[in-house]
């Protein structure tokens, strides 16, 4: 599924992130851990440049953990540091203090071999759409100050807040680039909820969630819930249908409701901890 959703406020976002960029030391990354390399915004790791990076896998808890581990390795091959970590439970707060404070220690050296006084880290928070910035903040902060929600778009404007004495915050509203060419990569952004969602068809995307199902997660899961893996995915939605009791008027099945039904128990991580990538 090709995709464009680029609304007019993350224009504006974008704009905002390119003139703060100048004010941070670090950027911290939030990428969803089920699809890490997926959520990557390059437009976004252009604008940052050469200054530090911690890429943030969040929502760990709905992740495969060694999958996990894998995409860890694979991101830090490539020369970032790369933590995992679950905002929603404080999972991981720890470790990630510690990278943050290791990421700004050249800059504090610089600082005070100048003779000048170490100043608070301020560090930016990024990423696309939903993957949990402002619930990592609040995580970090440890009380709710950003406003967060089930759905992309939650954070309009930027928002910087003071961890500790040495570290400042911002919270930057989740940014996309004008189009996603990569069909498959499209389908994952629509399924983690990180795109609109009047820029995807429910169906197609609940199709591959069950395509998905065949192959990733707990063996096995489909034939559980009485699925055959041998249909179609398409004639698994009707099979769904019928199951759930979702029947429209005239009684065939309601793909439309039960395409819905499936994407939230995927997204509540009901189908158990899956990853895409
Ligand atoms: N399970 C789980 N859910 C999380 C985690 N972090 C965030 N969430 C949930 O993901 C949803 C989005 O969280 P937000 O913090 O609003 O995401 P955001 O990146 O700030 O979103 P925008 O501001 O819209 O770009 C909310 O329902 C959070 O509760 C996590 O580590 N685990
Ligand atoms: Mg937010």
């Amino acid at each position: 599924m090709s995709i464009n959703w680029y609304p007019g406020h993350m224009v504006r976002a974008k704009r905002e992130i390119e003139e703060n960029l100048k004010l941070v030391d670090i950027v911290a990354i939030i990428l969803d851990a089920r699809a890490p390399f997926s959520c990557r915004n390059r437009e976004l790791e252009n604008m940052v440049g050469k200054k530090p990076v911690l890429m943030v896998l969040n929502k760990s808890d709905l992740a495969d953990p060694s999958l996990t581990r894998q995409y860890l390795e694979g991101i830090r091959a490539e020369g970032f540091s790369a933590l995992s970590m679950d905002s929603l439970h404080r999972k991981g707060k720890k470790a990630l203090l510690q990278a943050l404070t290791t990421a700004y220690q050249p800059k504090a050296r610089e600082m005070l071999a100048k003779g000048r006084r170490v100043r608070p880290a301020r560090v930016m928070v990024a990423g696309v759409p939903n993957t949990g910035k402002s619930t990592f903040l609040n995580c970090l902060v440890g009380r709710n100050t950003a406003a967060t929600g089930a759905r992309p778009g939650i954070t309009r404007g930027k928002q910087w807040v003071r961890i500790q004495s040495d570290l400042e915050l911002l919270d930057t509203p989740g940014v996309m680039w004008p189009k996603i060419d990569n069909p498959e990569q499209g389908l994952k952004l629509a399924l983690l909820d990180i795109v609109g969602q009047n820029a995807y068809n429910e169906v197609e995307v609940a199709r591959y969630l069950l395509e998905v199902l065949k192959t990733k997660g707990e063996p096995g899961l489909l034939e559980k819930i009485g699925l055959n893996i041998d249909e179609d995915s398409a004639s698994l939605l009707q099979t769904v249908a019928l199951k759930k009791g979702f029947r429209l008027p005239g009684g065939s099945a309601d793909e439309e409701k039960t395409a819905q039904s499936l994407l939230q128990e995927f997204r509540k991580g009901r189908l158990g901890r899956i990853s895409l990538d």
